[in-house]
């Protein structure tokens, strides 16, 4: 019988105007994730194009995919990149008539029913964790069964859009297995997962992977290592984990375990993690086992702004962990935003001082973007905290860059002037001359970007976007996404974390009382 073709498609940027995000040194591992799970099952030949990890262009993508002749082309999208994944759907249904498309990823995750309303180039979305929900679909629809009581499904029927029940997420990681990496091109970077979730709920964050942190096991991180390592050789690896020490005392087992296997040796390797799960003995194991950097959310440093975040730190706690940092030897990255609900100039310049204070060996200002699904969003749909409104064109949606944000006391010129400011005065206040020379040389296409909006006063954005002609057609014109549906959106989605938390602890609560053990400490 002839295989059922699945393609997986992450779409080309428009245009390269942040490089480490739209042309990035490391290809994205939900492909790997998808594929890897799906070809465990008989019936498929998939095919894996990272459009953005290799800089093709719409045409050569379109070439490559109708090449393939897939039967279902599935694409994955954050909401920055949701209009490019929109615009090569519809190009390859324009060259494949008889090809379904898919689309996943956290922006239709956050607003199911209207990205599909939004973008009619897509067939059928798949909202929250893939895996399963995927492999359910292509077997449907290979076999031309019904997909009505697929969990987590989104379609279309006529006129009207149609969300199925939430697919449940998995609590068992282990059941998932190692990503296929022999599909994805060969990278010198990779990004690989210890753990999905993170127990915080912070404003502008939308934890689309849940409360709960649900853990691989260290035998198998292990063994995805030495697998990449062997195979593809890479420089680095980046623990893509939301929170990479969330289980301190699993997080130290695992670096004991990278030390013994001496994969230290072999590579170094970077992760993200929170304030809290950081101590003096877990970071010397971190430097013990090679950490090239540790980054960290500080986010702001305003007191109220900390108090009203969501992420439970304050001062003295963030302070303390970039002081341990440095006493262990351990390279840290602060995490800021500007425009933080209720944000001032005056709260702004308090988060400059104490970046100052705290001194990061890599700082890095951002400033606030109203993703679907969050509270911040729901904030703007509001006019409320000092919002006056978002932005519904989801190209607006660059985190350094642009903002889709707009404040009644606070001008985007404003707050990339106090961008500018700030890494300015981290820099040379501690006296850090020779760092700012690096910095600036490694993000000068960033910085002259800052420039520009500063200087000239316009959205560069938008005006150096080299779209093409037919770009926005792929948008449904008598649909408008309206500031109610971020409202619903937080709504919606505050139930689905609701009900995901009653579920585990029914289900595995040994998760969640790891979790509160930990933060009991
Ligand atoms: C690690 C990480 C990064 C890494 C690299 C990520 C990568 N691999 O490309 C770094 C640090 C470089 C990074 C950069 C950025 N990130 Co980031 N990142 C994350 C983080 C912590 C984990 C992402 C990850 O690897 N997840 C694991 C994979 C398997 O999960 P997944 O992609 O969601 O896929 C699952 C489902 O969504 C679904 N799915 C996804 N696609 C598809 C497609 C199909 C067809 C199907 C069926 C299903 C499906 O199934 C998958 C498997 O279960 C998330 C936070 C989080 N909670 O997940 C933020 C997150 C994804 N990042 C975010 C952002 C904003 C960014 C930046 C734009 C920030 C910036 N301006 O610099 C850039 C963009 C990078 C890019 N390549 O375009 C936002 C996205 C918000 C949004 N609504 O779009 C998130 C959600 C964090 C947040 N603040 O809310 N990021
Ligand atoms: S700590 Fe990080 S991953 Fe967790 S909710 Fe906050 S921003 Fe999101």
């Amino acid at each position: 019988m002839k295989p059922y073709k699945v393609l997986l498609l992450c779409p080309p940027p428009v245009e390269v105007i942040e490089p480490w995000v739209d042309a990035p040194p490391y290809a994205r591992n939900t492909l790997a994730f998808l594929a890897g799970y799906l070809r465990q099952f008989p019936g498929f030949k998939i095919k894996i194009i990272e459009a953005k990890f290799e800089q093709l262009s719409f045409d050569e993508t379109l070439k490559r995919a109708v090449a393939f002749q897939p039967d279902l082309v599935g694409i994955t999208a954050y909401t920055q990149e949701i209009k490019p994944a929109a615009y090569v759907a519809g190009l390859i249904k324009k060259a494949l008539p008889q090809a379904v498309t898919v689309i996943g990823g956290v922006h239709i995750t956050a607003i199911p029913r209207e990205t599909l309303f939004e973008f009619p180039t897509f067939d059928y979305g798949v909202a929250g964790e893939g895996e399963i929900t995927f492999a359910e679909l292509c077997s449907a629809l290979k076999s031309g069964e019904a997909i009505a009581e697929i969990k987590g499904l989104v379609y279309r029927n006529k006129q009207e859009v149609f969300l199925n029940p939430q697919r449940e997420r998995l609590l068992d990681q282990d059941s998932l297995p190692i990503p296929a990496w022999d599909l994805m091109p060969k990278a010198d970077i990779y990004f690989i997962h210890t753990e999905r979730g993170c127990p915080f709920n912070c404003v502008f964050c939308l934890n689309h992977n849940g409360r709960v942190a649900r853990k691989r096991s260290i035998d198998l991180v292990i063994e995805e290592m030495e697998m990449l390592i062997r195979d593809y050789n890479p420089s680095r690896i980046f623990f893509g984990d939301e929170l990479f020490s969330v289980d301190m005392k699993r997080t130290a087992m695992l670096l004991d375990k990278m030390i013994e296997r001496g994969i230290h040796k072999k590579i170094t390797w970077d992760a993200q993690t929170h304030v809290k799960y950081v101590n003096f003995d877990l970071l010397s194991k971190m430097r013990a086992a090679n950490v090239f950097r540790i980054d960290m959310g500080v986010e702001t440093g305003d007191d109220n702004r900390l108090r009203e975040m969501g992420k439970g730190t304050n001062a003295p706690m963030i302070a303390k962990a970039f002081s341990e940092a440095k006493r262990a030897g351990v390279k840290a990255g602060g995490l800021f935003i500007f425009g933080h609900p209720n944000e001032t100039v005056e709260s702004i310049r308090n988060t400059i001082r104490f970046a100052v204070k705290i001194n990061p060996d890599l700082p890095m200002f951002g400033t606030m973007t109203p993703y679907p699904g969050t509270e911040v969003a729901r904030l703007a749909a509001e006019g409320k905290a000092g919002y006056t409104g978002l932005s519904f064109d989801w190209d607006d949606y660059k985190m350094r860059l642009g903002s889709g944000l707009t404040y009644q006391h606070l001008t985007k010129r404003k707050l990339n002037l106090l961008m500018l400011e700030a890494y300015i005065k981290i820099y040379l206040f501690n006296h850090r001359y020779l760092d700012f020379a690096k910095f600036v040389w490694s993000y000068r296409f960033g910085a002259i970007q800052l420039l520009k909006k500063i200087f000239y006063k316009e959205d560069v954005l938008h005006e150096r976007m080299k779209k093409p002609l037919d770009y926005d057609a792929v948008i449904n014109s008598r649909y408008h996404i309206k500031a109610i549906n971020m409202v619903q959106s937080r709504e919606y989605f505050s139930e689905i974390q609701k009900a995901e938390m009653n579920r585990t602890k029914k289900e595995m609560p040994e998760l969640l009382l790891s979790q509160i053990s930990i933060e009991a400490e």
